[in-house]
């Protein structure tokens, strides 16, 4: 398939020179990368500007309830697990009202790949702090001289803790890195976090592209990183500030949900026969 299938062909509505603009790029290249059949492929989005990746492309799609990407994704790879999975939306929505499901996704490990959109500001509601806002960080909504009063979630050490098995970093100003990094989330068995540095140049004056390329810091560059070691992984996942680093911080493989099901031996729930179940006596029982 080549990448250029995977886009549909309206202009999305986003502001001119928003990074959601380089996520979607990324986003069809790593399916040219993967080469996948886009049909088997459901992308399952929340609320937000970065939610809206969903109207772009040319998959299945579901654009849920804010903050409730996860529940309705990990509905969809149970009734069919032989589905690519990908959940998507912002950190607002994910980092916010998703933040228990976040937590439970992670440590189920489903077979899921969760792109995060972190533009640190809530943005389709015009410029109020989100969850992983600096800080300090004045916003129309946590004005000087303290800024915003609250300490950011740290989406990577977040996921790390949690029990996610792949766990990587990308930026929308990188496109080629960011859709490697998105093609070998999707490559992976399990649940694969990754955090995706992302302007808002309408509502975040202060993480700006020019913000993101002085601190990067890519993890490649880094003599000795070992992909596979979590404590190494914590401690690099700690940085944020001079450098903030971009790349695999953490990979393993152990069993996902889907894995541990036995319901799922005899294939997808979508494919199994319905006749002969009768709930009658279960309902009585519970009634
Ligand atoms: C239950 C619920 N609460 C609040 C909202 C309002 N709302 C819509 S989008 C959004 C947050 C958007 O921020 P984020 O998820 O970070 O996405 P962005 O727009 O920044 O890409 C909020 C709070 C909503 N739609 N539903
Ligand atoms: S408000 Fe921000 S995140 Fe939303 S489309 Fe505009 S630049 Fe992008």
């Amino acid at each position: 398939m080549a990448a250029t299938n995977a886009g549909l062909e309206y202009a999305p509505t986003w502001c001119v020179g928003c990074g959601n603009y380089g996520i979607l790029t990324a986003w069809k290249k790593a399916m040219g990368i993967l080469e996948i059949d886009l049909e088997k492929v459901a992308l399952v989005t929340g609320i937000g500007c970065g939610s809206k990746i969903g109207q772009y492309v040319n998959t299945y799609r579901i654009e849920t309830l804010h903050g409730r990407t996860l529940p309705v994704a990990s509905g969809v790879k149970l009734a069919n697990h032989e589905l690519t999975v990908i959940a998507e939306g912002g950190e607002g929505d994910g980092m916010g009202l998703g933040m228990g499901h976040f937590i439970h996704s992670a440590r189920r490990n489903l077979d899921l790949s969760y792109f995060i959109h972190n533009n640190q500001i809530y943005a389709l509601t015009k410029g109020q702090a989100s969850p992983t806002t600096d800080r300090g960080t004045v916003t129309k909504f946590t004005p000087p001289p303290l800024g915003n009063v609250e300490q950011a979630v740290n989406i990577v050490q977040l996921a790390l803790s949690a029990g996610a098995s792949f766990v990587a970093r990308g930026s929308a100003a990188n496109i080629d890195q960011l859709a490697q990094l998105m093609a070998e989330a999707v490559r992976h068995r399990g649940f694969a976090v990754l955090d995706i540095l992302q302007p808002c140049v309408s509502f975040n004056p202060v993480n700006t592209y020019q913000w993101y390329k002085e601190r990067a810091l890519s993890l490649e560059s880094v003599s000795g990183y070992d992909e596979t070691d979590r404590k190494q992984a914590l401690e690099y996942g700690s940085l944020w500030g001079e450098k903030i680093p971009l790349g695999v911080f953490y990979r393993s493989e152990k069993p996902t949900f889907s894995d541990s099901l036995p319901q799922l031996e005899k294939g997808t729930l979508v494919a199994q026969a319905l006749d002969g179940i009768d709930v009658t006596a279960l309902m009585h029982k519970l009634a």
